[in-house]
């Protein structure tokens, strides 16, 4: 059986190339899940690829992911900032978390430089636009076959 990644996308993501392209491209969200089914096909994984705008939804999901993905790929928007509930969320499932940016937060507001989900997270892709998903799964399907072949 295929491995099983999350991909898992918070608040306002469903409006990406619909206003700010400027910032975050023109990439709609029903393209960011294509490039990333057509990568996942790529490297031979399976995905399970969301978006909401609520809080809790997304801790339901993360805590869901506990002995069902072998990976959760997370761009948690704006709560990135202010969660504490979605960093204690992916801590409590204890697996590998690749946390994705579109833009690169350290060259935006003040606001935007510190992620609590990052002190969750294996690593952290920012800045590189939608491409970042495509990069989130090579990675996390590497540290998959790295923990299969221990
Ligand atoms: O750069 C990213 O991926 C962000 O996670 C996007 C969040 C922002 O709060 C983070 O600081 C950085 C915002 C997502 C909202 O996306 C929109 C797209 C188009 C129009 C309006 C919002």
């Amino acid at each position: 059986m295929r491995p099983l990644i999350a991909v898992l996308n918070g608040p306002n993501l469903n409006m990406l190339g619909l206003r700010q392209p400027a910032v975050y491209g023109r990439a709609t969200l029903d393209d960011v899940e294509q490039v990333c089914i057509q990568t996942a096909e790529r490297l031979d994984v399976a995905i399970d690829f969301r978006q909401t705008n609520i809080e809790g939804e997304l801790v339901s999901w993360i805590q869901e992911c506990r002995g069902r993905a072998r990976g959760i790929i997370i761009n948690p928007a704006a709560y990135s900032h202010t969660s504490i509930a979605v960093l204690d969320a992916l801590l409590a499932v204890d697996l590998p978390v690749v946390e994705v940016h579109i833009s690169n937060i350290h060259r935006r507001e003040a606001f935007r430089h510190h992620s609590y989900v990052s002190q969750a997270a294996t690593g952290v892709i920012c800045g590189l636009g939608v491409r970042g998903y495509a990069l989130a799964l090579q990675a996390m399907t590497d540290m998959i076959m790295d923990e299969d072949d221990r």
